[in-house]
C-alpha cells in the first residue's frame, strides 16, 4: 500500500514536470543510415531516403522530451559543419554502416575527433552499429573492438551505449527496437545531468555566439579597409595618370608644336 502511494506520488511529481526541451546530433559517415534512423523514429517510412544535403532538422516529442534532431550531412567534405552544432548538442547518436567494412577506420577516426571536441566530451552517446540485416554485417563485439569504442569514451568521459540495429526494419510504432531502446537510454541519462548539461549547453552556445559576432565584426572591418586600399590606389593611380596626361600635352604644346 505505502508503494503504491510512493509510486503514485513519483508518478503525479513526473507528470506535473515541464517537458524538458534536448537537441541531439545525428552523426556518421554519409550511407550509415542517419536519415533512415531518423524519419523511422519520426514514424515516417526509412525507405528511399535520398542523400542529406547540408543538414535537416526534425522536431518530435519522446515521452517527457521535447527532442530536436540535428541529421547532419556525413560526407567527407561537409563534416567540417558538424562543430557547428556541437555547443547545443546535449548528446550524440553516432551510426555505423556495420557491413562497411572497408570504411570502419574512417568511421574509427570520425568518431574519434567528435568525441574527443572539448564541446562533446563529456557528453553521453548513443553508438548504433546500424545494417546488422545486410550479411557480414559485424556484431555488437567486432565494432567495439575496431572502434576501439572503450578506450575512445573513457579518455573522454562519455558515457556510451551502443545498439545493433537495422534502420529499416520498421517505422514509427514499428521501429526497430534497439532504436527506440538506445534513443530512451540517451534521452534517460541526459535528464539525470539535465542541469548541468543545460548549464554547460548555454555557455558554449554563448560563447559560440560571441565568436561568430567577433569572426563577423572582423571580416567587415577587413573587407572595409581592402575597399578603403583599393579606393587609394584607384585614386594614386587616377592621380598619376592625369599627371602624365598633363605633361605629354605641356611637352607636345610646348615642345613639338614649337618647331
Ligand atoms: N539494408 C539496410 N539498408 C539501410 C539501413 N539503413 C539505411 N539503409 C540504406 O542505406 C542508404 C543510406 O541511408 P541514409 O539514411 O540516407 O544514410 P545517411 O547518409 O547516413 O543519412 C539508403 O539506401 C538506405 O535505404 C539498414 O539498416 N539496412
Ligand atoms: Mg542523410
Amino acid at each position: 500500500m505505502f508503494n503504491l502511494m510512493a509510486n503514485c506520488c513519483n508518478w503525479l511529481k513526473r507528470w506535473r514536470e515541464p517537458a524538458r526541451k534536448v537537441t541531439l546530433l545525428m552523426v556518421g559517415l554519409d550511407n550509415a543510415g542517419k536519415t533512415a534512423t531518423v524519419r523511422g523514429i519520426q514514424g515516417e517510412s526509412p525507405l528511399d531516403v535520398a542523400p542529406t544535403v547540408g543538414f535537416s532538422k526534425v522536431d518530435l516529442k519522446q515521452g517527457k522530451f521535447e527532442v530536436t534532431i540535428f541529421d547532419l550531412g556525413g560526407g567527407k567534405r561537409i563534416r567540417g559543419i558538424w562543430k557547428n552544432y556541437y555547443s547545443e548538442s546535449y548528446g550524440v547518436v553516432f551510426v555505423v554502416d556495420s557491413s562497411d567494412v572497408q570504411r570502419i577506420q574512417e568511421t574509427r577516426d570520425t568518431m574519434a575527433e567528435v568525441l574527443r571536441h572539448p564541446r562533446i566530451a563529456g557528453k553521453p552517446v548513443l553508438v548504433l552499429a546500424n545494417k546488422q540485416d545486410q550479411d557480414g554485417a559485424l556484431a555488437e563485439a567486432d565494432i567495439i573492438e575496431t572502434l576501439s569504442l572503450e578506450k575512445l569514451v573513457n579518455e573522454n568521459k562519455c558515457l556510451c551505449q551502443i545498439e545493433p540495429c537495422s534502420a529499416v526494419l520498421g517505422y514509427g510504432k514499428k521501429v526497430d527496437k534497439s532504436i527506440r531502446n538506445g534513443l530512451n537510454w540517451l534521452l534517460n541519462n541526459i535528464a539525470k545531468d539535465y542541469e548541468a548539461i543545460s548549464e554547460r549547453v548555454q555557455r558554449d552556445t554563448a560563447e559560440q555566439k560571441a565568436q561568430e559576432e567577433k569572426d563577423k565584426k572582423e571580416r567587415a572591418e577587413r573587407v572595409q579597409r581592402i575597399r578603403e586600399e583599393s579606393w587609394f590606389y584607384f585614386h594614386l593611380c587616377l592621380k598619376r595618370f592625369f599627371f602624365s596626361l598633363f605633361f605629354s600635352l605641356f611637352f607636345y604644346v610646348f615642345l613639338v608644336t614649337d618647331k
